[in-house]
């Protein structure tokens, strides 16, 4: 459906594009623009007679048509690629562009450095050039030789840093045997084989990232337990939680990666403490002053921060630095069963939830400046599912519409667009989510 809305209208702008050249590139339009402007003032000054000035003239004249979008090369750089304004920035970037050279380098020094931290195990390795091949997605010019696909933007130059169609994303959702990835762009879900001791052993768990790979904590089949996700099982660590953490409770990748914050949840009443692991130890750290059970955990400005309760129905928001928790502003809602997507920006999204005036919610929140605004709204309302940030998209994997929907931003990180991407295979509640590549655990 979404494919073939997406054809219309396609359709559409392609007829709309050959009655009038649309131009493709305003911004070197703009800087084409103003270097003939500055060189007819240039010539001017050198002038001392009228017909030196109309000869000035002339040539500015001529510069502007000859301009990406000008007269003579209306579409822009697609007229006039041999236009200096239209050399490719890319072409021999290794060489050529500081940018590219500098991203790659730190990417290569991260992938040095990570390689060299593994212990012997080809797992991590693995999960190191990973790492390696998202950090080259942000680079400039990666991939953009790839872009040659019917386009139907077409206002501005700028690239996404790992596509849609490049994502792949593991679900386990609480009957392990269920797991399955879906792709980014919808195009394929298919199911993967994941082995646990126990076919619930994902059901109620918290999830996040250490150094690289998924751990799960606690959850209905051993309140106390961690494991982690390799080569497709899930192992079971020696090292446990300080506390039952039955359900309710959240996990938040923390420094970097390097740890994980796992806080709240309910055993036979609501929880307020947190723990931290660094992959070999737990170590407990400050209590809430509310609780925030069934909530969420997400990083603003870089802190650890949750909102609401299920079953205390406040409006609490509050965040954790070195010295405890202090408040946020209440969330205009009692909301809980949300998910929190920190974004490189310093502003914390909040996605759908149990409202408890009226039941499951359709929007999508944002604190930034010590505000909470609605910025925009899921396709469908959802609750107690779960997000995963991926380039510059958001995946929500929802569970009482089991809509799966991809949330879109742009540079800057405004949200551009919320499209549907297929459907949950059933009604899967806070399901583990885990970006992989393609044909992983099949
Ligand atoms: C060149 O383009 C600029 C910007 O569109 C315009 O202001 C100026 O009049 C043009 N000059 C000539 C000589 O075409
Ligand atoms: C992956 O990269 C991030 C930084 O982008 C880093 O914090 C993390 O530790 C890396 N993962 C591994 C396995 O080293
Ligand atoms: C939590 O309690 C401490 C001590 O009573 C207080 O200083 C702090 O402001 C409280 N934080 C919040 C978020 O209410
Ligand atoms: C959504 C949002 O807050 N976007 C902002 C992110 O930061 C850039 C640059 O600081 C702003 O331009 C965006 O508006």
């Amino acid at each position: 459906m979404i494919l073939q809305f997406l054809g219309v209208f396609a359709l559409f702008c392609e007829g709309a594009l050959q009655k009038e050249p649309t131009c493709n590139d305003p911004e070197i339009n703009d800087d084409c623009l103003t270097v003939c402007r500055l060189d007819y003032v240039t010539c001017r000054q050198n002038c001392d007679s009228t017909s030196c000035e109309s000869a000035c003239l002339a040539v500015y004249s001529d510069c502007n048509s000859s301009c990406p979008c000008g007269a003579d090369c209306p579409a822009g750089c697609v007229d006039c690629p041999e236009h200096p304004f239209c050399e490719d920035e890319c072409e021999d970037a290794q060489i050529n562009n500081e940018k590219y050279q500098a991203c790659l380098n730190e990417a290569v020094f991260e992938l040095d450095f990570c390689l060299k931290t593994c212990p012997p195990e080809i797992g991590c390795h693995n999960s190191c050039y990973e790492n390696y091949t998202q950090m080259l997605f942000l680079c400039p010019c990666i991939e953009q030789e790839t872009t040659t696909t019917t386009e139907i933007s077409t206002t501005t130059t700028e690239i996404t840093p790992i596509e849609p169609s490049d994502v792949f994303i593991l679900v386990i959702p609480h009957y392990v045997d269920k797991s399955y990835w879906q792709s980014g762009d919808g195009s394929s879900q298919i199911s993967a084989t994941i082995n646990a001791p126990d076919n619930y052993y994902a059901y109620r768990a918290a999830h996040a990232l250490v150094n690289g790979k998924l751990h799960i904590f606690g959850g209905f089949t051993d309140y106390k337990k961690i494991a982690r996700l390799d080569d497709c099982t899930l192992n079971e660590l020696t090292v446990r939680l300080n506390e039952e953490r039955k359900y309710g409770h959240e996990a938040l990748s923390i420094e970097n990666g390097k740890k994980a914050l796992i806080c709240f949840g309910y055993n036979d009443y609501n929880l307020k403490t947190c723990e931290i692991f660094d992959g070999s130890t737990t170590v407990s750290t400050f209590a809430s002053n509310w609780t925030h059970s069934y909530g969420g955990l997400g990083l603003y400005k870089n802190q650890a921060a949750s909102v609401g309760c299920f079953s205390e129905e406040h409006q609490k928001a509050e965040t954790l630095s070195a010295s405890g928790w202090t408040s946020l502003p209440d969330h205009p809602k009692q909301i809980s069963g949300y998910s929190l997507v920190g974004l490189e920006n310093q502003s914390l999204l909040l996605i759908g939830g149990y409202d408890y005036r009226n039941g499951a919610q359709s929007g999508i929140w944002q604190l930034k400046n010590e505000n909470w605004n609605q910025i925009g709204e899921l396709l469908q309302a959802d609750e107690a599912g779960s997000a995963i940030y991926i380039g510059r998209s958001i995946y929500y994997f929802g569970y009482v519409s089991k809509a799966i929907e991809r949330l879109d931003f742009n540079e800057a990180e405004d949200l551009q667009s919320v499209s549907k991407i297929g459907n949950q295979p059933s009604d899967f509640f806070i399901p583990v989510l885990f970006q992989t590549v393609s044909n992983y655990c099949i």
